[in-house]
């Protein structure tokens, strides 16, 4: 196999990372100017430092209208491996989104933070007090490895213990090692002209696009692992961790107008001892950046690699950089999947709780200011943070006689326990979508509350509330809410209109397909009602509904109603 196909040009942005001496560029200078926003070829080196340059698009056209410049921001994305930090942490994004940011934060689908609207002269000083609490934004975006993902589960003992620390020497082994970041942001020693400023993995040109890792446990799949380009599932016995099952190839991202582009489930490629694991990612991330796509940036993930060489010489050449044999993948079985929500005992005499949080944004509105209780019940009772990859946040290490005054605190602030939300909502989650992100297409975070509402109507009348189904909405086919790996997918395809898919399972283990196209979003509702009462009067004994989707399968399912594609 060739390294690249040498008679396609590489892509823009690989010349703009060699040019940027490990991430410089312009930056340093583009901050000086007096500009409100960076060009386009610094915008491309800030993702590396965990930003976007974003505007706020409901202004616009007003702004086009009065020949103003767009209200250009900044979105600052943390990096926070498997969610976990502090409370004096939590406080400090809390205060910065207040502060710097739009007064709301957001969690991510990755178990980080988001804080929007940060103007270009408050970056620093947000990227700075950020880093105060020690946590960084290098690796938030950019081409290299993002966010690494851990079960949330709050339980304390040997298992969870050597897990964690898997996590940190994963993070540690595959982050960016340049001091561009600390020295623009931090202020840190500059490296002398001509010195050379070591990236031992990624060298000049770093990785051809964004890599993801995500650790689950087995039987329990609530990090969605084959969305993922490298899924980690340890097996345990008991509390023993006896190794991991590598699954390798998970994407979501697609493109509405290219067939050629895809979603794509991770592929079970083999078993490593807890000893191989670090060796076995170091390996497989450097086989991405050796031999994945740097001309066409639409197929530089690794899922496409990994379809053009096939498992077997994937798995060979992996074997030949580690210098050893490896065995065969483990089966794999996930039915406890679970948002980790409500009250939970930690195993060592603590609690924890789960909270929900309507698609990530904690905010305060008028009879629902989630974000001053949050913010009551961090200062008084300093808990660890666990945030989840279904957008919600876990308070852990809580003592049984604090119960009352944290339900208290949330009540009074107007903030519902689990047990008085819907399965509707609780299993849903939307992208941000408009107006921040500059992708997308259609309405996600701000319309499906409301949809919400109307299926959790349906669902009542037909006296199904107990089913537990997920709905992923998003703006744009990129797929950051994860649509194509839940029962219901609801994929923006114009404005007010979404594609629907069904027939995958709320164990996110396959993916699922598409049903109809260009649904307006009020045809939903009704959309639903009817696949859910012929659910109903179908379905065998325990099925659930994407089961039931899926047994049917689209194409009848198709037929059945009248749907032609
Ligand atoms: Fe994403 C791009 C938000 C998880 C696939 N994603 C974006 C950008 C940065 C838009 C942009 O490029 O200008 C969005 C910023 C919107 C905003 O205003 O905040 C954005 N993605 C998000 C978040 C915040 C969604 C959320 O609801 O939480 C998630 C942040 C994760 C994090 O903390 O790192 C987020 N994005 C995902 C996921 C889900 C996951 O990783 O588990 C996916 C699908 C999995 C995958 O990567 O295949 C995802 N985002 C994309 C893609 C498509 C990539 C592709 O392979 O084609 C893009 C566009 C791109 O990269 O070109 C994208
Ligand atoms: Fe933006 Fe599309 Fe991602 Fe939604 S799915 S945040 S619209 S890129």
């Amino acid at each position: 196999m060739s390294e690249q196909d040498v008679d396609q040009q590489l892509s823009k942005i690989e010349g703009l990372k060699v040019a940027s001496r490990q991430l410089r560029g312009d930056i340093v200078k583009e901050l000086k100017n007096g500009k409100i926003y960076f060009t386009e070829e610094t915008i491309q080196i800030l993702k590396f430092h965990g930003m976007y340059q974003q505007d706020d698009r409901d202004l616009r056209a007003a702004r086009r209208k009065a020949g103003e410049e767009k209200a250009y921001s900044m979105m600052i994305r943390a990096r926070i491996p498997g969610g976990i930090l502090s409370s004096q942490a939590y406080l400090q994004f809390d205060r910065l989104s207040q502060t710097y940011g739009n007064q709301t934060l957001r969690v991510t689908t990755r178990q980080t933070f988001q804080i929007h609207g940060v103007l270009k002269e408050n970056i620093k000083q947000t990227i700075k007090e950020i880093n105060d609490v020690m946590i960084t934004t290098l690796g938030g975006c950019g081409d290299q490895v993002r966010n690494t993902l851990l079960c949330p589960f709050p339980h304390h003992g040997p298992l969870h213990d050597q897990l964690k620390e898997h996590l940190y020497q994963l993070v540690d082994a595959l982050s960016a090692k340049t001091k561009a970041y600390h020295e623009i942001w931090l202020d840190g020693e500059k490296i002398a002209f001509g010195e050379p400023d070591e990236e031992p993995l990624y060298g000049q040109t770093y990785l051809p696009r964004k890599f993801k890792l995500a650790i689950a446990i087995e039987g329990d799949n609530c990090v969605d692992v084959y969305a993922n380009d490298l899924g980690i599932v340890a097996h345990r016995d008991g509390d023993t961790l006896l190794g991991y099952t590598l699954l390798v190839g998970g994407g979501m991202g697609r493109n509405h107008t290219k067939a050629d582009t895809y979603a794509r489930a991770a592929s079970p490629l083999c078993f490593v001892t807890p000893e191989q694991l670090i060796d076995a990612a170091i390996a497989i991330v450097s086989i991405q950046r050796d031999h994945g796509n740097r001309t066409d940036r639409q197929h530089s993930r690794f899922k496409y690699l990994i379809d053009k060489v096939g498992l077997p010489w994937f798995k060979e050449e992996l074997e030949r950089r580690l210098g050893t044999s490896l065995s065969e993948p483990r089966a794999l079985h996930f039915e406890g999947t679970s948002d980790h929500l409500g009250w939970q005992a930690q195993g060592d005499g603590r609690f924890a709780l789960g909270i929900f949080i309507e698609n990530g944004r904690i905010i305060d509105r008028e009879g629902f200011q989630i974000k001053t209780a949050l913010r009551e019940i961090m200062t008084r009772f300093q808990p660890e943070i666990h945030l989840t990859t279904s957008q919600n946040l876990i308070l852990c290490d809580l003592e049984a006689q604090d119960r009352q005054e944290i339900e208290a605190t949330l009540k009074k602030y107007g903030v519902k326990l689990t047990e008085e939300i819907t399965n509707v909502r609780r299993f849903s989650m939307a992208c941000p979508s408009m107006p921040t992100c500059g992708l997308a297409i259609a309405e996600s975070e701000r319309a499906l509350p409301d949809l919400i509402s109307q299926i959790e109507q349906v669902v009542a009348e037909l006296s199904l509330q107990e089913e537990r189904f997920t709905i992923r909405m998003t703006g744009c086919p990129n797929g950051c809410a994860r649509p194509y790996i839940g029962d219901i997918g609801l994929v923006g395809r114009a404005p007010g209109k979404y594609d629907v898919y069904l027939a995958g399972d709320f164990y996110g283990t396959h993916l699922n397909e598409r049903f109809k196209e260009t649904v307006p979003i009020q045809e939903i509702p009704g959309l639903l009602r009817t696949l859910l009462e012929d659910f109903k009067v179908h379905r065998t004994a325990q099925e659930m509904f994407g089961d039931y989707c899926a047994r049917i399968g689209i194409v009848t399912l198709q037929e059945r109603f009248g749907i032609y594609v």
